[in-house]
């Protein structure tokens, strides 16, 4: 743009204002050639350049002066003519067709300035078709003659001939009328209205829209219908279905612009010129600048203020058909006139392709009111919840006409009440209020329309409203029809876990679970008789779960039973034993062996009943029942529990029994024979007894020694009552062997007389065993006169004596004396005594004074002896040691002179 250059990055990148190529194209041919025979062709010119208008004649070549064939045109894009139209040349703009007839057989032909000129024989001559159009676009300018010296200046440069006929000598067969005489086209339809005869009415509903040329955000030129972008500002042009209405087309350019109507067969009705002082620009679009001003488009209203008095131009006679397309000139307006017979949704546009892409199209929508509307939901029920789900609204409508049983470009308007207030927030519109161009979404004018809502957390009925009208103001061609559904918005629910309404005392609380919400994630309070604190002891609560999510207006609620049963326990008494004999043990014990106590309970005791059998006297061996009742719990409560008991085992086990044999003793050479008895028990119970037991000892035997003393008296065997009970300890014995004593055998010897020497003959003792006699006194001794005591010692031989003790034995030996005893009397002393020595005084001797009894002393050898002086005087005798043969003594008289009876020698 002169001036605004655009960014560098911009220019030239995607957008092409116009395009002119320099080579023509023909049915694909460039510089083609048809060759022809004489008679009538119809042909059919359609503008397929970007940009470039055409501006046909076709040159008798070689002709001087110049002469040219006419068109006959029968018809342009939307069907037949009334009547063909003569014609020196076709103005073709780009999209534009034209149906026309050219006579080869030249019944006409004209001249430079388009005037007939005569028939022309054309066998075997070239007709040139030229081109007479610019360049450049095309600016709405008069076509000139041929013969105006001005023509030149327009004519194309790079394109000023286009093709060839070759016009063979062939005459065609005349089966047809020539175009001249042609009279009525169309036979079987209706005429053309000639609308300069029947101007449409005014009432008829008229749309101006302004062709302005913009700049884009990229200081492009942009050429624009109304200065609105293809899509910019949805759908403007909404005419009703079968309605009539006249479509103003302003052009502000300096081009003119073939504007083309999908699915519309238009009338021109007229052009007329645009009174405006504002200079037709691509900069200043007449008096609209959109960068400073803050006119909105449409420009439309600030463009047309009148028209010049008197510039109305009829259409020619080759515009008077049913077209869609019409090269609009600039500054000036073009009318044309259609009714909209076909519903949908279509656009409308310049057809010079780079316009057209850039932007200079728009969508037009062919409405058809609604006859009905269905509306659907996602669903239509949904609890409360602190994330509502959206919920799809679907709105379909309908024309009730047959031929489009969906409807067509239809306004949907989705909107809610319910209790809260209405409209509520939450819903939100279709995206596009407008039905989308963009064939590539694969969307179309006939498919439901779509919206979508939040419901809000408050429960109740809610009226969802779709309402519907053909695009464009309602009114009474275009009734709002509306349907309704009913969305309930429910409270959320909440459900205890079943499966958690059950549990087991165990010490610990127990809290149900909540299983997940309908909406799920929602927070819940819990309580249990009333208390938010999960129960621990057995019993039954109430338990009420209660959403409690801050987003909702409401609550769901719901409430079970929460059982809590006792704990089942198993208490064991434990087995045990005691002896045989023994009192029942008072605590056997006892194993919690199935259950479990909670952790902080304890059992303290347990009472323990042992069966009626576990007497003292209960044999060793057998088992009796210990029933365990009544456990006292030292911390906790039996009342938590169930309890079961199970019964121990008291085995009554073996008592000691101790069996000692007894200690013996015996004399060597003697046999024992046990008798069973000699032993001693110990450990026996109640009336148990060991009556024998069997015992051995090597000592036993008669022969056994001194020496091998003493021997183990073993017992083996016992025999009793009540044994089995036992478990018995045998204790050895001792037997002790003493020596024997020999037996001597030694009879008493016969008297002797005072004087004989003792021999063997005294000296005689036996013994039963060998050995050696020792005899005291010894042989060869005299003895005093008296009774005297004959001893002997015998020792047991070497071989005797481990088993023998040494022996005595003794015998009385009877002296005989043989005179009488005298006394003799010493010297009486102051006091008359007797001393008198003697031997073998013995006991019981008496020493008797003859006559008197008188007091006395004796003095014997052996043993002291108490001597009895008769005459009441006591005496001393003193024995005179070493002397056994030698009686002496002295016998103290007392006043006189005594004689000692007998005994008293000296
Ligand atoms: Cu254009």
């Amino acid at each position: 743009v002169p001036g605004n250059p655009a960014p560098a990055a911009y220019l030239g990148t995607s957008s092409t204002l116009e395009f002119f190529g320099n080579i023509p194209v023909v049915n694909g041919v460039t510089y083609g050639k048809y060759n022809v025979d004489r008679g009538v062709y119809r042909m059919r010119f359609l503008g397929g350049t970007d940009s470039r208008g055409w501006v046909l004649r076709l040159k008798v070549d070689g002709s001087n002066p110049a002469r040219y064939l006419p068109f006959w045109q029968i018809g342009a894009e939307q069907g037949l003519l009334n009547n063909p139209a003569k014609v020196d040349h076709l103005l073709i703009m780009p999209g534009e067709r034209v149906d026309v007839l050219v006579d080869f057989n030249s019944a006409e032909t004209l001249d430079a300035a388009g005037l007939s000129a005569g028939p022309l024989n054309l066998s075997n001559t070239r007709i040139i078709v030229e081109n007479w159009a610019g360049d450049g676009p095309y600016g709405g300018e008069v076509i000139l003659p041929v013969s105006d010296p001005l023509a030149m200046d327009f004519r194309s440069a790079d394109i000023p001939e286009i093709m060839a006929f070759d016009v063979s000598a062939v005459s065609v067969a005349a089966d047809v009328l020539p175009p001249s005489a042609a009279t009525s086209l169309r036979v079987n339809i209706p005429a053309v209205p000639d609308l300069t005869l029947t101007p449409p009415p005014v009432a008829t509903p008229v749309r101006t829209i302004s062709l302005v040329e913009i700049v884009d955000n990229y200081q492009r030129v942009m050429p624009t219908i109304d200065g609105r972008g293809f899509m910019d500002y949805g759908v403007s042009e909404l005419p009703k279905l079968n309605t009539t209405e006249l479509w103003e087309f302003v052009n502000t350019t300096v081009d003119a612009h073939p504007m083309h109507m999908h699915q519309v067969a238009f009338q021109l009705v007229n052009r007329e010129t645009i009174a405006s002082t504002c200079p037709t620009s691509p900069l200043a679009p007449l008096c609209v600048n959109p960068a400073s001003t803050a006119i909105a488009p449409p420009y439309t209203s600030a463009v047309v203020t009148a028209y010049q008095p008197a510039s109305i131009e009829n259409p020619l006679p080759d515009e008077i058909g049913y077209k869609d397309t019409i090269m609009c000139p600039p500054g000036k307006v073009t009318r044309v006139i259609a009714t909209f017979d076909i519903p949908g949704a279509y656009v409308w546009h310049c057809h010079i392709l780079s316009h057209e892409e850039h932007d200079m199209m728009r969508p037009m929508v062919v409405t058809t009111p609604a006859a009905s509307v269905t509306l659907a939901a996602s669903s239509l029920t949904q609890p409360t919840a602190g994330a509502m789900l959206p919920v799809a609204l679907t709105a379909q409508a309908y024309t009730g006409i047959a031929a489009y049983p969906v409807g067509s470009a239809f306004e949907y308007d989705f909107s809610v009440a319910g209790p809260l207030h209405s409209p509520l927030p939450g819903l939100t519109q279709p995206t596009r209020a407008v039905p989308s161009f963009n064939s590539s979404e694969g969307d179309t004018f006939n498919v439901v329309k779509e919206a979508s809502w939040t419901p809000p957390t408050t429960p109740g009925t809610y009226v969802i409203t779709a309402a519907t009208k053909a695009m464009g103001a309602a009114g009474a061609g275009n009734p709002i029809v509306t349907t309704t559904l009913n969305y309930i918005v429910t409270n959320a629910t909440v459900t205890i876990d079943p499966l958690s309404l059950t549990a087991t005392y165990d010490g610990t609380p127990k809290s149900v679970a909540i299983l997940p919400t309908t909406p799920a994630g929602l927070t819940v309070n819990v309580t249990y008789n009333g208390s938010a604190t999960p129960p621990v002891f057995p019993g039954s609560y109430n338990v009420v779960a209660t959403i409690s999510d801050p987003n909702n207006a409401s609550f769901g609620t719901t409430s079970a039973i929460l059982v809590i049963n006792k704990a089942p326990i198993t208490i064991s008494a434990n087995n045990t034993s005691r002896a045989y004999g023994a009192v029942n043990p008072a605590n056997p014990g006892f194993t919690v062996t199935s259950g479990l106590l909670a952790a902080a309970d304890s059992i303290g005791s347990v009472t323990y009943t042992y069966q009626g059998t576990a007497t003292a006297t209960a044999f060793a061996g057998t088992t009796h029942t210990i029933t365990p009742s009544a456990a006292m719990f030292a911390t906790g409560n039996p009342a938590n529990y169930v309890i079961t008991y199970t019964n121990g085992l008291l085995t009554i086990s073996k008592a000691p029994l101790t069996i000692t044999a007894n200690n013996l003793t015996k004399t060597y050479g003697t046999a024992i024979t046990f008798t069973g008895l000699e032993f001693t028990a110990t450990g026996l119970l109640n009336t148990d007894t060991v009556t024998s037991v069997n015992l051995t000892s090597n000592g036993a035997a008669g022969n056994a020694t001194v020496t091998g003393s003493p021997y183990p008296i073993v017992p083996n065997a016992i025999f009793g009552t009540g044994l089995s009970n036992y478990t018995v300890t045998l204790v050895n014995g001792l037997l002790t062997v003493t020596k024997a004593n020999p037996v001597i055998t030694w009879a008493t010897p016969a008297a002797v007389l005072f004087g004989t020497a003792l021999s063997n003959t005294q000296l005689n003792a036996t013994a039963n065993i060998p050995g050696t006699f020792a005899y005291t006194p010894a042989a060869g001794t005299v003895l005093n006169t008296s009774s005297r005591i004959l001893s002997v010692t015998f020792t047991p031989s070497v071989f005797r004596i481990a088993n023998y003790n040494s022996a005595t034995a003794a015998v009385n030996q009877v002296t005989i004396a043989g005179t009488l005893p005298v006394a003799k009397i010493s010297t009486a002393p102051a006091y008359p005594s007797i001393q008198a020595a003697y031997n073998a005084v013995i006991s019981g001797d008496v020493m008797k004074v003859l006559g008197t009894t008188i007091p006395g002393s004796f003095t014997a050898n052996r043993p002291a002896t108490t001597v009895t002086i008769k005459g009441g005087h006591s005496s001393t005798f003193t024995p005179i040691v070493g002397s056994t043969t030698t009686i002496q003594g002295t016998v103290t008289l007392q006043h006189g002179t005594v004689i000692i009876d007998g005994l008293i020698v000296k």
